[in-house]
């Protein structure tokens, strides 16, 4: 299983309050207890941070506040030496607007970077601002339009994200060149891989032509099935990935079930894996509205999954990841610090057991929750800021609306500080300040106190990922639901040749009587989440404990 760190909130050696690389390090041992074969390390490199490091201003650099290149070598290091691997984040859809390239770009038309990024004239418009509208329409993923003025060049750039996110033209075989190279210095180094930031925008669509009202609904389905998308992938792999024993996962928004064989199937020598998030996004309305789940809804998604990807069609399981928000607040039940740790441990038990490669993002396997958020300036996440400034300047929400929004479903709510025990700073930071509000409930939750507890949350997915990797079943193994349209179980198998897994899941608070479905008895208990455990071997009827979990060997 792959276990994902974000640098900035996951341990401070030095007391400015942020996290670092040597902190990382100074914690590879409880990494390597809890069970993790690999590390993705979300952004390391120089950045002024507009978006938290996924604004890259010198790719072959470590950022400063994360510490030196030395640093780097050290975790990598420790990490090799407990037999883990490291992964590391490639962000290439875009650059920061302070990368070298970018500021030769903006010098001058004819600047020989100026090719390197996406710039275009604006349609004349002498009541606009500078007299020209945008080149399209096309909308920010962080508020506004996607394009900005340049001043001094008269022209327009394209930045899909933040405007200090300028995109770069792939279509450019230097571009593409100067990736393949910085792809090669990490990999040289010992690194095995890459977590590839929104990899399928790469392949921008020709002529840039106007979104219609209905790709305006979904503008990622458009920017992420662009015609060389796939050129550009193959190219990769074919002069970086094939060369050596490396893995590539790419964060595919935009990327439905149908499209995903084009990227991952082994016969295409594009990429391991994909992110897609319709099962992780699910009930997504846009903006930080989101439908209450719908057990049957999600079930539907992993069924589907299960039919469409091939066996050569590698997948991945996750629930969490620094853009969303903590998924037992999200889809479990933090009404009761007894409710918090079953579910918890229920969602664990999911992300663990469905077909794919399991993700884990850090602190999810504490348990760890959203934090209680009240004012907008408590947000750091340029996502929030944004919103703030356009769309709640121009009344399409209130601010009350946007800090709801932001609580429930936010960014930074998976970027508060990790928390490692009891003392000042939940342990993350012995400094006066940290670059975000440590949740006043690590008292309660946090990685030491569990330790110490046999039957906690982190024991639990401890114990989890040891039953994981203890049968390749979990791996490889056929995935079928049992019982699809029940709407507060979720049943589910793993089979690989004579071995099958047998998964019980009480998505509910109630206590439910169930009985399994024709010809379906239970097997042998190999791990339920409550303290007290019961088996009901051989039953056809279970009796099911608010959020109980159980994994049956059958
Ligand atoms: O995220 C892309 C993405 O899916 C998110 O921006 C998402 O649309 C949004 O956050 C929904 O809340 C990747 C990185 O994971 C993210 O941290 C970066 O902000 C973004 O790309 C730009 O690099
Ligand atoms: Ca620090």
């Amino acid at each position: 299983m792959i276990y994902q760190i974000y640098p900035r909130s996951f341990q401070d050696s030095n007391g400015d309050g942020i996290g670092d690389l040597n902190g990382i390090t100074s914690r590879l041992d409880y990494l390597k207890n809890l069970g993790v074969n690999v590390i993705w390390l979300s952004p390391h490199f120089d950045s002024p941070n507009a978006d938290n490091g996924y604004d890259i201003r010198d790719y072959r650099k470590v950022m400063k506040e994360f510490g030196t290149m030395a640093d780097f070598d050290r975790m990598l290091a420790g990490i090799k030496k407990r037999h883990m691997r490291l992964i590391i984040d490639l962000v290439v859809n875009h650059t920061s607007d302070e990368h070298r390239w970018f500021q030769e770009s903006r010098k001058s038309r004819t600047n020989p970077y100026r090719d390197y990024y996406i710039w275009r004239d604006g349609k004349p418009n002498p009541n606009a601002p500078h007299g020209f509208d945008p080149p399209n329409n096309y909308p920010s993923y962080f508020s506004g339009s996607a394009w900005q003025w340049d001043d001094s060049t008269g022209q327009f750039y394209l930045h899909l994200f933040a405007e200090k996110q300028p995109d770069l033209n792939w279509e450019n075989p230097k571009v593409r060149q100067e990736v393949y190279s910085l792809m090669r210095f990490w990999l040289d180094k010992g690194v095995d891989g890459f977590r590839m930031d929104v990899i399928p925008l790469i392949g921008k669509t020709p002529g840039l032509p106007d979104l219609s009202p209905e790709q305006l609904k979904d503008p990622s389905k458009v920017w992420a099935n662009g015609p060389r998308r796939d050129e550009y992938l193959q190219e990769m792999n074919r002069e970086v990935l094939s060369k050596y024993d490396d893995m590539s996962v790419g964060e595919a928004i935009g990327i439905g079930l149908s499209e995903t064989h084009e990227i991952v199937g082994e016969d295409r020598h594009e990429l391991s894996e994909i992110f897609n998030f319709d099962a992780a996004r699910i009930g997504a309305m846009g903006g930080y509205e989101y439908r209450p789940l719908q057990l049957e809804e999600l079930k539907a998604v992993y069924d589907r999954h299960a039919k469409v990807l091939g066996k050569q069609d590698w997948d991945t399981s996750f629930l969490g990841n620094h853009d969303m928000s903590r998924v037992v607040s999200r889809w479990g039940d933090t009404s009761t610090p007894e409710f918090r740790a079953l579910s918890a441990k229920l969602l664990q038990t999911m992300v663990l057991t469905l077909k794919g490669t399991a993700y884990l993002y850090q602190g999810d396997e504490l348990g760890m929750t959203n934090y209680p958020w009240t004012k907008i300036s408590e947000f750091n996440d340029i996502e929030v800021q944004n919103r703030f400034k356009s769309d709640v300047a121009a009344g399409k929400l209130t601010e009350q609306q946007l800090i709801a929004g932001a609580a429930a479903y936010g960014r930074d709510n998976a970027r508060t500080p990790m928390q490692w025990d009891t003392t000042k700073n939940a342990g993350f930071s012995v400094g006066d300040h940290t670059w975000e509000p440590v949740n006043p409930n690590y008292p309660q939750i946090n990685a030491a106190s569990q330790i110490a507890d046999a039957k906690s949350v982190y024991h639990y997915s401890q114990e989890m990922i040891a039953l994981r990797h203890s049968d390749p079943a979990f791996v490889y193994g056929d995935y079928q639901d049992l019982d699809p349209s029940q709407e507060h179980i979720f049943v589910y198998t793993r089979t690989l040749g004579k071995s099958t897994f047998m998964v019980v899941l009480n998505f509910s608070r109630r206590q439910i009587e169930y009985t399994l479905p024709p010809a379906v008895r239970a097997g042998n208990l190999k791990l339920g989440n409550y303290r007290t455990a019961v088996d009901e071997a051989g039953a056809s009827t279970l009796h099911l404990r608010p959020w109980e979990a159980r994994v049956y060997q059958q």
